[in-house]
């Protein structure tokens, strides 16, 4: 994918102070943490267009960025932040649930993972909403440049297990290294390419 043009365009607080839908959309979601920022970043060749930070829960707003005119990536607050403030993580889910149910034009969701942590119950109750929803999902293993080539397989392993998803299923990603951009890619383009399947009825 070339990026001609990438610009933040607004954050919203909840599905109906979104931008209207215009372009297909790709939304970008996992624990605080965990790399969504830095990811999209790093998809967008544009190294502070998403802010990012070592202080889990930056992202607190739906984030709205478009793309070549034609696509917007939407960086989703973080989840699991327990030190978040109670008014924060209680918007959380009103915010999030309801702009992925709501929004027509969302044709997937990245869904993010550390290689060095064991999913939590938060991520696979996430995982079980998404599939519940019928939303399809791409699932991304980030930071891999934070393991050994040798310990890589068998981080993978214990991520599927948990999980329930194959190995094969996960996008491996880092933006330290840039591992992963161009098949990342190719899975966002064929997202954005099929029509919604099951679910949109
Ligand atoms: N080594 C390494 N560090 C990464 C990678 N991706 C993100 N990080 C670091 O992880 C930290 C969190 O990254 P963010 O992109 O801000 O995470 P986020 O998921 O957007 O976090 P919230 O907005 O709080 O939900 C930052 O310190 C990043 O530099 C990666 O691929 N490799
Ligand atoms: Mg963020």
């Amino acid at each position: 994918m070339i990026v001609q043009s990438a610009s933040f365009i607004t954050s919203a607080p909840d599905l109906q102070r979104c931008p209207p839908v215009e372009w297909p959309e790709i939304a970008f979601a996992g624990r605080s943490n965990v790399g969504k920022s830095s990811l999209i970043n790093c998809l967008l060749n544009r190294k502070g267009l998403v802010r990012t930070s070592s202080t889990p829960g930056r992202t607190q707003l739906l984030n709205f960025f478009v793309i070549n005119e034609n696509l917007y990536f939407v960086d989703l607050p973080g989840y699991g932040f327990a030190r978040a403030p109670r008014s924060v993580r209680q918007q959380w889910q009103p915010m999030v649930h309801g702009y992925l149910k709501g929004r027509s034009t969302l044709r997937a969701v990245v869904w993010l993972l550390d290689v060095r942590r064991d999913p939590t119950a938060e991520d696979l109750e996430f995982l079980d909403w998404l599939e519940e929803s019928n939303l399809p999902t791409i699932p991304v293993v980030t930071k891999v440049d934070k393991v050994s080539r040798n310990a890589l397989p068998g981080r993978l392993k214990v991520i599927a297990a948990r999980t329930g998803l194959e190995v094969e299923h996960f996008a491996l990603f880092s933006c330290l290294k840039n591992t992963g951009r161009d098949e990342l890619w190719e899975r966002i383009v064929a997202a954005v390419e099929s029509p919604r399947g099951q679910g949109e009825g």
